[in-house]
């Protein structure tokens, strides 16, 4: 594979509502560009992009993919994300190395949950957006359907470029809106039809007047009345995509190859070059930099994705900066240790192509770096840059993991750590409360699908369950106890007399011990083996198992014995003193409370508050935008440990939500008898 200077190389990701075409568009474009000599189906599993187990058993992308295309001189680096929300991340890690979003919508159903989703990211990130209306082979295609439902739900200037033409049902090719010329999809581009021409002066004045809108002064010559030639109209949308301020639609069918070589073109001619994008980096000492595609500025390469399989790590990178050369030993800023780069490759259909060199603006694949992570920046040991990351939603979704045999127990650990380190939304920790290993991720489909890949990969074998709630143990009064231990059985005896006053404390001051002994009721060294005693307490809990939080326990008074009185007595009565007190100072127990933020279409409005407010849930606000309604609540994490499947189902999969604890309150006091009953139980059967 030829080496490409800066300015012919293109990066765009394919965001979309899973199914819109994404991945066939994408192999359409391989296809077309000579990439691929076959054209591969997604029913068939046969694509370069949805090459995985799981993404071929599911005929859905789980993975981004990266796949770069040669067109008319240039270097396309086209990445397929899913369009399924639980894989958010890999959307962002997309977004962030992508120059552009190409947001692909299906021409016949128009706007779906995953391209408001996409439109979301891609805003967020400030890239610019263009659409590619596919499908539109489909008898129920409409530009002018989509382009309506576009206005009314987006508040920016949408720009036609292309015109489907249509022979009765049938999708024959698109006229092009600037040049006024057809392309049918073999590569000739013949005069538009003649019973064409009203439309096509219908639509082409919306590019005319839209383009102009993208630079100021085209905007003056246009009201001054002037014509505005093809080029001037082509500059104008180019700049207005760069600003964010124009959206241009582009038509197409992924799967009967029409639009699609044109896309390329306009690829080309009208998406931004990487030196468009700006990224802000730290330098050595803190100070922050902006980076710009210079092949000859300073070195900085940021891997964006990581896979770890069997055979070892392939790490993908966007070089922001500088020059990465196949033989390089870079510096990574963040391990601060230096790598050593065997080879860069790119991607060819399903194959690899060796390539010397990444030059700035380029994605290239590495295998084998042996302490890099997706996120880091390799860089000069000079002039250590990191490149400022994704930022990632919060986990939704946790399931606990047992090991099922020996050997399994010991393959847990390492195989969450490469499989969390290939993904970021995934995070995996031990809950101290419950004693669990919990996978957390964005929901059912994504923790699902990663138990299954430790399985095949690592040969992990695990139990999944739903979590215990970690709960936790106070008081909500103050209470005292005394509590005396006296062991006379043979050989030396045990003595030791505490009497103790267990106080609430505020929320998240945690455990506090104090003495209020004077006059030498209890000497000073058994002070602190009274503490200890305690301590046994404080992770096991009281009442139900769970630790106890925000108590402050205080000695006041005791006895000791000139002989028997010694380490382990006190450490016994102190212990127990704290439990009896605990119990008589109002025991309770804490859940976690999450804060929420729902959006759904406002026809479901009603449906999930009801739904919220008999899983104990607290509305704290409302708003209405763009045809969504935004819910903020509060809820109980015990009642939305499964709610990414149970929002799926009532809005039939158009509603999203994030959600992160938010404080701890006590449980209501039936179902705290409840909760302590079932751990009494589980004790036992222990
Ligand atoms: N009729 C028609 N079907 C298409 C077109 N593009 C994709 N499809 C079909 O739509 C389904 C989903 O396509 P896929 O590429 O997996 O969508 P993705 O989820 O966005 O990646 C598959 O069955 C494709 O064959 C198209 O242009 N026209
Ligand atoms: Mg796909």
């Amino acid at each position: 594979m030829a080496s490409y200077s800066t300015d012919k190389i293109r990066n765009v990701v394919l965001l979309g509502h899973g199914g819109c075409g994404k991945t066939s568009l994408a192999e359409a474009m391989l296809y077309c560009s000579g990439a691929i000599n076959r054209l591969g189906k997604v029913e068939d599993g046969n694509t370069a992009s949805d090459f995985d187990d799981e993404e071929i058993s599911r005929t859905m992308s789980i993975n981004l993919s990266v796949l770069p295309c040669e067109w008319e001189g240039h270097k396309l680096n086209v990445l397929d994300a899913p369009g399924y929300a639980d894989f958010q991340g890999e959307m962002l890690n997309g977004l962030h190395v992508a120059d552009t979003a190409v947001i692909v919508i299906d021409g016949s159903s128009g706007i779906e949950v995953g391209t408001q989703i996409a439109w979301q990211l891609a805003r967020e990130a400030q890239k610019p957006i263009a659409i590619f209306l596919n499908k539109m082979d489909r008898p129920n295609a409409s530009l002018r359907r989509v382009l309506e439902q576009l206005r009314g739900t987006f508040d920016t200037t949408f720009v036609p470029m292309e015109l489907p033409i249509r022979q009765g049902e049938k999708f024959e090719g698109l006229v092009d809106l600037i040049t006024q010329k057809a392309h049918t999809g073999t590569g000739k581009h013949p005069d538009a039809p003649a019973d064409m021409a009203d439309e096509i002066a219908e639509f082409r004045l919306q590019v005319v007047e839209y383009g102009a809108e993208g630079d100021d002064e085209l905007m003056m010559k246009y009201f001054d009345g002037e014509e505005l030639t093809n080029d001037e109209i082509s500059h104008g949308i180019r700049a207005g995509l760069k600003s964010g301020r124009i959206v241009p639609v582009f038509c197409g069918s992924a799967t009967e190859l029409v639009g699609v070589r044109g896309f390329m073109t306009n690829m080309i001619d009208v998406l931004p070059m990487p030196t468009a994008t700006e990224i802000t980096a730290t330098a050595k000492g803190g100070s922050e930099v902006t980076l710009k595609a210079d092949p000859k500025g300073p070195l900085a390469a940021q891997v964006f994705k990581t896979i770890n399989d069997q055979y070892g790590r392939v790490s993908f990178m966007r070089v922001w900066s500088g020059t990465l050369k196949g033989d390089a030993r870079p510096y990574n800023s963040e391990a601060e240790t230096e790598e050593r780069i065997g080879g860069l490759f790119m991607p060819r259909g399903k194959d690899q192509v060796n390539v010397a060199q990444g030059v700035a603006g380029d994605i290239v694949g590495v295998v084998k770096l042996s302490e890099t992570h997706t996120g880091d920046t390799l860089c000069e040991k000079s002039n250590p840059l990191k490149v400022e990351r994704v930022e990632y939603p919060n986990p939704l979704y946790a399931i606990a993991l047992s090991p099922i045999s020996q050997g399994d127990s010991a393959k847990l650990g390492p195989s969450l750590t490469r499989i969390t380190e290939e993904d970021p939304t995934l995070k995996s920790r031990y809950e101290k409360a419950t004693r669990q290993t919990l996978l957390e991720g964005m929901g059912d489909a994504h923790v699902t699908i990663a138990v299954k890949r430790m399985e095949s990969r690592f040969g992990l074998h695990v139990e999944t369950a739903v979590p215990k709630v970690p709960y936790m143990e106070t008081v909500s009064r103050t209470g005292s106890a005394q509590y005396r231990h006296k062991k006379q059985s043979g050989g030396a005896g045990q003595f030791g007399e505490v009497h103790m006053r267990v106080e609430p404390k505020d929320r998240g001051e945690g455990f506090e011990y104090a003495s209020e002994i004077f006059g030498g009721a209890i000497s000073q060294p058994f002070l602190p083996s009274i503490e200890k005693g305690i301590k046994q307490v404080l992770d096991v809990g009281v009442i139900a198992g769970f630790p106890v939080v925000d108590v402050k326990a205080i000695v006041f008074d005791g006895k000791e014995h000139p002989v028997d009185s010694k380490d382990i007595a006190f450490q016994i009565a102190g212990r127990e003193a704290f439990k009896l007190a605990f119990q008589a100072a109002g025991p309770v127990l804490l859940e976690p409370i999450m804060d929420m933020t729902i959006t759904i279409p406002e026809e479901f409005t009603g449906d999930v508050s009801g739904d919220l407010s008999t899983k104990r849930g607290r509305m704290l606000g409302m708003e209405q935008v763009m045809g969504n309604t935004i819910i903020t609540a509060q809820a109980p994490l015990s009642e939305i440990q499964r709610y990414s499947t149970e929002l799926r189902s009532i809005t039939q999969g158009r509603g999203v939500y994030t959600m992160k604890l938010s404080h701890y309150e006590p449980v209501p006091s039936h179902m705290a008898s409840e909760i302590a009953a079932q751990a009494q139980k589980e004790k036992h059967e222990e």
